[in-house]
Formats: structure tokens, sequence, C-alpha cells
């Protein structure tokens, strides 16, 4: 596309689509013009993906989320396309500001954090790889609240990324399934009947996602909650028009909010629900798109993969038997079989308040016939493994992980460590019985997202050296090393670094009016608010060393930024005093005359994937400090080291994978291992040994506890000081020795920005495995067994 086609195709929707005239157009305007000139050469690469599936009767992949963290699309749509060249010349010549009109598509906030974000990488690089594949998932109205500080307080608002038309999705009226809850159950033989008493309609939306090059495109198909039937009329008439607005209102509550606040009886059967609607809607279209193709249902298996990300559409696997069973007359343990060979699952925590687990009362009322199916499902199973030892159904709960287990025929961890603590601890008995179903997975990153178009300098720099290739195939960038010697290689990489850094203080003077060094480490913690992701380990070290600091301020210290990003769970009130704390911490030391300029905190609010996509590539310096066995993979991690910063880490998650590739001496390692923190847990008073042995850190928690940073209520932050001194169930006193050591080797190494550059350069090309096109070729041969369909040619740029 020439940029003269593409600002024709611009003018054209402003006009035609949005009945605008360019004289009183606004960014927004443009930026759907814009989106729509690009949605359009999507289209026609879709429908080809599309039509080849169905030609060459391909297998396909369904991938089952709850969430899909995608943030902004325009982007990465004309990168994929393309186009962007195009884009930019186009948009020059109307006079139109092409970064504005990036900045002003909101986040499509679908999701949480890693799992949601990992499904979206997974979504790209399925495109990109040409894997026939459809994402299933929900249409939130209202993604992931938006956090707003209040003197220093986390404060949630509702998201409202579709109050705005939203450009690249398709409604699908047509493609409208009815969902039941409640009722009761007939059983008839073999089989039964299904009666719910409340009814609703799940209304499709799909959005085109295409890979790199636009050479293939699947679907993300997320499911709307509508009422069954209008309003009631009748009571309208009468003037009740709340009553009769409700059946609506409460319908469309399935599809309000992702994952409201679950502390509640009403929220959890709020969540059980959400998750058997999309679940449900999503299995009945993959049936009659199968059924549309085949007629035996025992080639099922073969002709479709169905992947459960975490155990959120664990009830796919009653509900595929029942739709066999009940709805198309398959035998019970066949029809179980067929489910088994179709379905699979990955665990995304080890940790115990993690793994859902339902009353069985609650599953009772909402899926009467699921449950009893669930009850037949591990009766066959005890039955099948001869023993009664492992059951999914427990002290009056259904086992969500149990459940997904023992319908899956492959099981996978996330990193090498978590798939190996999976098989010694939360599922060991299921493990011995079936040692073949659980594999590993290691996470990954797309690197389209994730390097070539977040960090457009570092991207140029690899291309002038190594030629493009690196795009498809990134672990091409293992190419760069014999560069890392070229003193003029290293310094244009540095000066990338340097140039992103600079961006990155101006936008934080703008918006947080605060003024950073770019010369300081720019130590970065993004991801969310979590005890065993230690961010008061990271604040510890932070009061400790700006005490240190202050002892002595003339020493020559080495300038640090320490830039932290999350969100806090609106009900977990431990990492909400976190989120206050640091904010309270930033506040002290940022006003500090005689410590300010060595360092500073920053905390910018809200931090989602584009903010991300703002802070990794300007980071020297990533934050991966989890209580070794607690963080199952990490995908941060991933994007960091890619992008040339170095990681302070524990053998944790996918770290210990990180470090092997980019190698020890370019990692700062500290801490327990998984197993020492066992045995340290083991130890009575571990804690206060901890700090007795370590002024440093008894000097931090006593500042704290003092009230040096919440002076005018000294008393605001004792629960988090008792925590830290009784209990540290996570190990933060015990592991804060080492980690202030590891710190001050990064200072060491920093204060020789040479040895440094070539570290960080070092990270960039050892991390192509990171790739989440890497990880796809692994689920597509280990778990899903299905093939790249042939892709189309290059789309034109
Ligand atoms: C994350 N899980 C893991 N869960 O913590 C992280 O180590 C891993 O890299 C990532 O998955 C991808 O495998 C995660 O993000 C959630 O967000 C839950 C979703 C359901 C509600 C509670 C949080």
């Amino acid at each position: 596309m020439t940029p003269a086609q593409m600002k024709d195709a611009i003018l054209h929707h402003l006009v035609y689509t949005l009945g605008k005239d360019a004289a009183h157009a606004q960014t927004y305007d443009w930026r759907m013009a814009l989106s729509f000139a690009v949605r359009d050469k999507i289209v026609d690469r879709w429908f080809e993906a599309t039509r080849r599936t169905y030609a060459g009767q391909h297998k396909r992949v369904y991938y089952l989320s709850m969430e899909f963290l995608i943030g902004r699309l325009l982007k990465d749509a004309i990168i994929n396309m393309r186009l962007e060249e195009a884009a930019i010349d186009a948009l020059q010549e109307l006079k139109v500001d092409y970064q504005a009109i990036l900045e002003d598509e909101p986040d499509a906030a679908l999701g949480n954090g890693g799992l949601g974000r990992l499904a979206a990488c997974f979504m790209e690089s399925m495109s990109t790889i040409g894997c026939p594949a459809m994402g299933y998932g929900i249409r939130y109205e209202n993604g992931l609240f938006r956090q707003r500080f209040e003197n220093g307080r986390q404060v949630e608002e509702p998201e409202d990324w579709l109050s705005q038309r939203h450009a690249w999705e398709f409604e699908r009226p047509e493609v409208s399934i009815d969902i039941g809850f409640g009722g009761h159950v007939q059983e008839i033989g073999k089989r039964a009947n299904w009666y719910p008493s409340e009814m609703l309609i799940a209304m499709g939306h799909d959005t085109p996602i295409i890979g790199w090059r636009g050479r293939w495109g699947n679907t993300l198909r997320l499911w709307e909650a509508r009422p069954m039937h209008g309003f009631d009329l009748q009571r309208f008439n009468r003037g009740d028009y709340a009553a009769a607005a409700e059946p609506e209102a409460l319908a469309r509550t399935l599809s309000r909010v992702l994952y409201p606040d679950d502390t509640t009886e009403q929220g959890k059967e709020l969540r059980l629900k959400q998750e058997f609607f999309f679940t449900s809607a999503s299995l009945r279209d993959i049936l009659r798109r199968f059924e549309s193709e085949y007629d035996d249902l025992r080639l099922l298996p073969k002709k479709a993969a169905i992947q459960m990300n975490d155990t959120h559409p664990a009830i796919a696997g009653p509900e595929l038997v029942r739709l066999l069973v009940d709805e198309r007359g398959i035998d019970f343990e066949e029809a179980v079989g067929i489910a088994r060979n179709t379905l699979s699952y990955t665990n995304h925590t080890l940790l115990p308040e993690a793994l859902e687990r339902w009353d069985e009362g609650l599953m009772g009322r909402l899926l009467p016939r699921h449950l009893q199916l669930i009850f037949r499902i591990n009766e066959l199973h005890m039955k099948d493994v001869g023993t009664r030892k492992v059951t999914a159904v427990d002290d009056g709960h259904v086992k969500m992980g149990e459940l997904s287990f023992i319908m899956a025929h492959r099981v996978n961890g996330v990193s090498a460590l978590h798939t190996e603590l999976m098989k010694s601890t939360v599922f060991k008995d299921l493990h011995e019985l079936h040692p073949n179903r659980i594999v590993n997975e290691t996470n990954g990153v797309t690197p389209r997202r994730w390097l070539l178009s977040c960090n457009p300098r570092l991207s140029t720099l690899i291309t002038d050296a190594i030629g493009d290739d690196w795009v498809d195939d990134l672990e091409q960038l293992e190419k760069l090393e014999p560069h890392i010697d070229d003193a003029a290689f290293l310094e244009s990489y540095a000066a990338a670094k340097r140039q992103n850094k600079n961006d990155l203080a101006n936008w934080i003077a703008e918006k947080l009016e605060v003024g950073i060094d770019p010369e300081a480490i720019f130590d970065v913690q993004i991801k969310r608010i979590h005890e065993y992701k230690r961010q008061h380990l990271n604040l510890l070290e932070t009061i400790a060393h700006w005490l240190e600091i202050r002892d002595n301020p003339n020493q020559g210290w080495v300038p640090r930024v320490k830039i932290f990003g999350g969100k806090a769970a609106p009900g977990y009130v431990f990492a909400k005093e976190i989120v206050r704390l640091t904010n309270d911490v930033a506040k002290v030391l940022n006003s500090d005359p005689l410590t300010s300029r060595y360092l500073k905190v920053v905390y910018p609010p809200n931090y989602n994937v584009s903010l991300a996509e703002k802070l990794i590539p300007a980071s020297d310096l990533s934050e991966q400090i989890s209580t070794a066995g607690k963080e199952a993979s990490g995908t941060g991690n991933m994007k960091f080291a890619l992008n040339g910063a170095l990681t302070i880490g524990t053998l944790d998650g996918a770290n210990v994978e990180i470090r092997e590739h980019v190698k020890p001496e370019n990692f700062f390692l500290f801490g327990m291992t998984a197993d020492e923190v066992m045995e340290r847990r083991r130890i009575g008073g571990h804690a206060g040994q901890a700090i007795a042995a370590d002024p440093r850190l008894a000097r931090a928690i006593e500042a704290i506890r003092a009230g040096r940073f919440s002076p005018d209520d000294p008393g605001r932050y004792h629960g988090i000081v008792d925590n830290l001194v009784h209990h540290d169930y996570f190990v933060v006193c015990s592991d804060f020795t080492d980690y202030w050591r590891a710190q001050r080797e990064v200072d060491t190494a920093f204060a020789a920005p040479k040895d440094w550059a070539r570290m960080a350069a070092f990270n960039t090309a050892r991390s192509g495995w990171f790739s989440s096109d890497r990880t796809i070729r692994g689920y597509m041969a280990d778990v899903w067994h299905a093939e790249a369909a042939p892709t189309v040619e290059d789309a034109a740029g």
C-alpha cells in the first residue's frame, strides 16, 4: 500500500464510515479512520486463512481463556501488516500526529496480569506461525479496574474501554447461543434432560488477530451476555420501569466485569456463572463447526484441540461429556475418552489459595447435571486407576485442578522448575498414576510487540547488524554475539538505551512531576502487587540504602531510580498497604535534599500493557525477586532480558532458564532455592534471627515501625511490620542480606558502563529462546498434535 492509497483509505473512512469532514475531525476520528483503513487490509488475509483451514481440513486449536490482556491493537496491526511507513507518510500529509493517534487508543484490559497477557501473546504467535486457531473468552464491558492514588492509597475506578466504539471487532448476532443455569434434571436411561430455570444468550464478537507479515489471521471470539427476552413490556406499561429492565440488567452482569471480588457469596456465584457461560458457549460453537464438516464425533480429538488456560474453563470436561452423552447419545465412557483426548490443561500457580474449589452446594444449584457428571467422572477415574486416593470431589468441594487433570490428556506447567514442582507437590499423586501426562511448556513473549514495536531504536540497530529474520525466528539474535566485541556496535547499543531512558524521564517529568536523572540506574519492578512477588523486599532494601546514603551523603553513590508499577486486588488488604507504603516512601525520599540526587522512587499509577511498553525498553535492571517456588514462570522477566535489562532475581520460575541462557555472569542471582525456603520456614523465629543478624534490615524495619514514612499516623504500617517480624511466610527477612549484597554488585557493575553494555547486549542476544513462537511450537508438537497450515504470501507493506 502506498502512502497515497493509505491517505485515500483514511479519508474514505473518515467521511463514509464516521461521517466526519476532515476539517472538523478530532484525534478520535482520525484514529478510527486509520484503524478501519488498516482493518480492511487485515480482513482479506483473515478470510483467506479461514478458507484455507476449511479447504485443508486442518486441525484447529481452541484456546479457552477467561482473560486476554491484549492492550492496544492499532500499532500491532500496522506493524504486522507492515503498513507503518505508509501510515506515517499519509498522516503527515494530512497533518495529523501519528503518535497522538496511537496513544488515543484505550487498552483492552481484559485480564489481570501474566496469565491474560500470555493468552494475548499466544494468539499473536499462533497467527504468525499459521496454526489454525481460535481464542474464546468473555467480552467484559469493564476490564481490569483503573488505578488512581489518593494520598498514596489505591483507589479503583471502573475501566470503560467500550465507552467509545471499538474498531477491531465484528458483532456476530447470528452466533447466539442459549445458556442455562439452575433448574432440575430428569434421567431417562443412560441419558438425562436438564431443564434450567434461568436462560440467557451468549453472543459472539470476533476480532481478527493478524500474524507477522500478514501471512495468517485467526479469530478471537469474545462472548457478550444478553437477556433471553427483551424487557418486560407489561411491567413497563404498568409504570414499573426498574422491574421491567431487571432481567436484562441481570443477564448483562455476566459479561460486565472482569473477575469481580469473590470475597462475597454473590461474587463467587457470579464468577462460576461466568466460567460456565463462556465455556459452554465456546464448546457448543466448536461442536457446531465440527459437525458442519464431519459426521463422526469420534474424530473430534483428531480435528480439534481444546486448551484450558488454567482451571477457569475446567467445567469444559463435564460440559463436553454432557453435550456428547445427553445431546448426542454417546455412551458415557466413550464420551469421557473423546473429551479427554480433546482437552488439555495449563496450570499457572501452585499457591494453594489460588487453586479453584467450588462448593458442592453451589455447583449443584447452578449446574445440577454437571455435578452428577463430575461424580461419575470421578468414580470412573478411581475405577480405572484402581485407587480411591485421588479424587476431584472432596470435603464438600469440587477441586477444579484435579478435575482438569483427570479430564485432560496433557497437563502442562509454564517453566521447567514449576513443572517439576507440580509433579512433586500439588499433583504428586495424580502424576504417579499418569506419569506421561504432565509436560513442560516454558512461557514466551511475542517479539513483535515486545521488541520490534515497543523498542524501535534497538530493533533498527539489530536489523542493521543481522538483517530482519529475527522477527520470525528470534533465536537468530545469537548472531549479535560477534558484534558485542565491536566497540561501535556496543556504543550504539548503549545509545539506544540512553535515548529510551531520556524519553521515559521526560514522560515521568510531565506526568508525575518528578525529575529523574537519565544517568541513574533505572531499576524496575512492574507486576501485580503480591506478597510472594515481594515488592516489600525491594522497599526494605530501598529504605536501608537511603539510610546508608544519609549517613554519608558525599560518598559518590551510584544514582538509582526505583520504578514500581502494579495494581493490588481490591480485596487484598496487605497488597494495598504495600501500595501505600511505596507511595509514602517515594514522598519522603524524593524530597530529601541530602539523598534525592542518588535515590528516587517513582510509582506511576495504573500499570498496564501500554505502560509496560514504555518502561521495559528504558530499564537497566529487572526485579524478579519472588520467593523461590512461588512464581510459576513470569513473562515480564523475559521482556526485560530481551530489551537489554539485567535481572536481579531468585532461582524461581523461568528466571532459572533465563539465567542459563544469558549465562550466570550476566545475571545477578541471590536468595534461597525453593528447597531451602521450605527448610527455612521450619525454623521457628526465622525472621527474628535474620533481623538480629543484619543491622541494615533491623534499621529499615524500625524506620517503618517508627512512622518515618507516615509521621501523621505512625502506626499505619504496624501490620506490615508485625507480619515481617512474626510470620514472614515469604521469607523476606531471610533473603534480605543476600539481596542487599546483589544490589551492591549491581552498583559496582553499573559504574563500568562498557562492561554493563556488554552484559546487556548479551542478554538481548541470548533471549531468543523466550519467544512465544517457540512456546507455541512446543504446544503444537507435545500437546495439540497440530500442524501449521501453508501460509499466505507476505502482505505488501
Ligand atoms: C501467572 N498467573 C503466573 N494469574 O503468576 C506467572 O508466573 C506466569 O508467568 C503467568 O501466569 C503465565 O503463565 C496469573 O497471572 C492470574 O492473573 C489469576 C487469574 C485469576 C484471578 C486471580 C489471578
